[in-house]
């Protein structure tokens, strides 16, 4: 049985983008099925704050951000490679896009305008408030573009992604797939699964059959495993992936500090430091239930600061 234990949920892009890179690179690996919105009380055991999906778990080290955990997939099956050399970094400025200007396009068009609202009202009109007033309150003090504005934005990426195909190249950046294929996929599965968008991608046959080669990548092979079980396993997990801390950081190995995310979903994590480098910020703490465990978050897009301190 393989020790990634992927915490996810059916309907969430990210999620999406990471069980196509397991896809890509024919990994197994164990899924545990995590609530949509809060309350999370078993994703917090794990994460101590971190409540965005996916996150990913290797005994008592918890991976936090799709980011990360597509460098750790990459660590552990560097073949085919996320980020090959010969693309000199401009893979990861796509899958920045991607993952941050495209998905925030997508996202609302595919509620306002795909019929995906309807959708979940289906599950009770209750169930979409409730769902309505979380995405609220992660997303707080972000602008709320209407169907005008994403309509637009959402068709001029399309169409840099069409661009982009033009020379019938068939990966986004060449002849092979890289980190910004699975980023931009995510996106286009999201737009697909909306009932109301089946024509949303007739204007762009490159694209269309760009995302056909995508998909083929598969999910590589999950079994499920329960939220209880993935806990007894960092419980019962006495050994860390090595981390160190960098000088000149800012930070001090066992100094207390708070991390979160710079973006949406900033609740805070906080921690004894015992990881800091350019790429990556790691806590440790202690939970009633989940015991020692390493909370791993991506440097970029995550602030870290000491504790207030209450005088
Ligand atoms: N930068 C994060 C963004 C993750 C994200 O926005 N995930 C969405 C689901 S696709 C989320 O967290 N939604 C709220 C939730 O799951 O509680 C990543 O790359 O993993």
């Amino acid at each position: 049985m393989s020790d990634l234990i992927l915490h996810q949920f059916d309907s969430s892009p990210f999620s999406e983008k990471v069980r196509l890179v397991m896809g890509l690179k024919s990994i197994a690996y164990q899924t545990v099925e995590v609530p949509m919105m809060l309350p999370k009380p078993d994703v917090l055991a794990l994460t101590g704050g971190y409540r965005r999906t996916p996150f990913m778990q290797v005994g008592a080290d918890i991976y936090c951000d799709s980011a990360l955990i597509c460098d750790v997939l990459e660590q552990r099956a560097p073949q085919p490679s996320l980020y090959p050399a010969a693309l000199t970094g401009v893979q990861h400025v796509v899958s920045s896009w991607a993952d941050a200007t495209l998905f925030w396009a997508a996202i609302p068009y595919a509620m306002q305008v795909g019929g995906l609202a309807q959708r979940l009202s289906d599950a009770g009109p209750e169930f979409l408030e409730a769902f309505g007033a979380d995405r609220a309150a992660m997303t707080a003090g972000r602008a709320r573009p209407g169907p005008a504005d994403t309509g637009v934005h959402l068709h001029r990426q399309l169409a840099w992604l069409e661009s982009m195909l033009a020379d019938g190249r068939p990966f986004l950046l060449g002849s092979v797939p890289c980190i910004a294929d699975v980023s931009a996929a995510q996106s286009v599965w999201h737009l697909r699964r909306a009932p109301l968008l089946a024509d949303l991608f007739v204007p762009y046959p490159r694209l269309s059959a760009w995302y056909t080669r995508v998909s083929a990548f598969g999910h590589g092979t999950p079994s499920p495993l329960s939220s209880a079980d993935a806990i007894g396993i960092a419980r019962q997990s006495t050994t860390f992936a090595p981390v160190q801390v960098d000088a000149g950081l800012g930070f001090e190995a066992g100094a207390p500090v708070v991390v979160s995310a710079t973006d949406y979903g900033t609740d805070p994590n906080e921690g004894t430091l015992v990881g800091l480098t350019p790429a990556e910020v790691v806590i440790e703490r202690v939970d009633e239930r989940a015991g020692r465990v390493h909370v791993h978050f991506p440097r970029l897009g995550y602030q870290v600061k000491a504790p207030k301190t209450s005088t």
